[in-house]
């Protein structure tokens, strides 16, 4: 099982005992007239509301992934799992948002959508990448998103066992541990680490990603399959990655780290290069790479 980290990998060398210590003991800012706080102040304390929160669920997830037992484990069908880890994650970050913002509408993704009143949605993965999350592997995060208008204006992704703190505030950019960060500058197809997924694998699919997979591969420098379609967006915003592809992903998985994509200067769109993602697919890029990618994946 993996040991909760000592440090923060990247940017700004702080240390991770230290990051959660500080949003930990800080209270947490308490706000009713929400829309008028995030047009005043951008969303300062949103964002310090944020963080906190999905560090204390970040929290929760080592403390569960360590003691997680075959018991602990349910099935949606024969490959989707769900822990207790992601009810537990999910309950938590609802009661503290309602806590918050009773106004809120929230969608999460083992609970559905509370409310359709609100100008703002919480948008909710407790641990993407359930599968790792149950492995005792590092790669799954939470991933919460908050839309405000129909249009996502906040994300945080937070894979806790690597330490990284991933955010984006719309027009604001995008930060890893609150280093700015962006895409790649990779031009060639040739010289780019792409990652994937098999989401419609898992739901048993016909029209599978296998035939994109096979045609794109080769013409990489490498693929890495991460099992998170959060971290995998991620990691093409701060340039660890070049580009990202998968279908038949939810709104819940991807909502937060679109917007840290496109925060960090990343191309986002559907396999056809128009808006319709994540239900058409979903593709991530730098601008040089993107328009191949779309190239192929059409
Ligand atoms: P999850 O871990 O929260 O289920 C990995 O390929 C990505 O796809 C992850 O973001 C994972 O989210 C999601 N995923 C995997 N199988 C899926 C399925 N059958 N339906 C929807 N999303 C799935
Ligand atoms: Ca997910």
């Amino acid at each position: 099982m993996a040991k909760r980290p000592t440090k923060v990998n990247d940017a700004g060398g702080c240390y991770l005992p230290h990051i959660t210590k500080l949003y930990l003991f800080k209270c947490i800012p308490i706000c009713h007239n929400l829309l008028d706080k995030y047009n005043n102040n951008g969303g300062a304390d949103l964002i310090s509301f944020l963080k906190n929160l999905i560090i204390r669920a970040g929290e929760i997830c080592i403390e569960e992934q360590h003691s997680l037992k075959s018991a602990d484990l349910e099935f949606k069908n024969p490959k989707d799992l769900v822990t207790i880890t992601d009810k537990k994650v999910e309950s938590f970050l609802i009661h503290e948002i309602k806590a918050n913002y009773p106004e809120h509408d929230i969608l999460g993704e083992e609970t559905g959508r509370s409310g359709r009143s609100s100008r703002f949605l919480w948008i909710i993965d407790p641990i993407d990448g359930t599968t790792s999350f149950f492995h005792g592997q590092p790669f799954y995060a939470v991933s919460i998103a908050l839309e405000k208008d129909g249009e996502i204006v906040l994300g945080a992704v937070y894979a806790p066992v690597l330490g990284q703190l991933f955010h984006g505030e719309i027009g604001k950019g995008a930060f890893l541990n609150d280093v700015p960060i962006k895409v790649s500058g990779t031009e060639n197809l040739i010289d780019a680490v792409m990652a994937t997924g098999f989401a419609c694998l898992r739901a048993g699919l016909k029209d599978n990603n296998l035939t994109h997979f096979n045609k794109i591969v080769p013409r990489l420098r490498d693929i890495r399959r991460y099992g998170s379609a959060a971290i995998d967006l991620c990691y093409v915003a701060c340039g660890k990655l070049d580009g990202f592809w998968e279908m038949n992903l939810n709104i819940y998985d991807v909502a937060a780290g679109v917007l840290i994509v496109k925060e960090a200067r990343g191309n986002i769109s559907d396999f056809s290069g128009d808006n319709n993602y994540p239900e058409k697919g979903i593709v991530a890029a730098n601008s040089y790479l993107h328009p191949l990618l779309i190239k192929m994946l059409r």
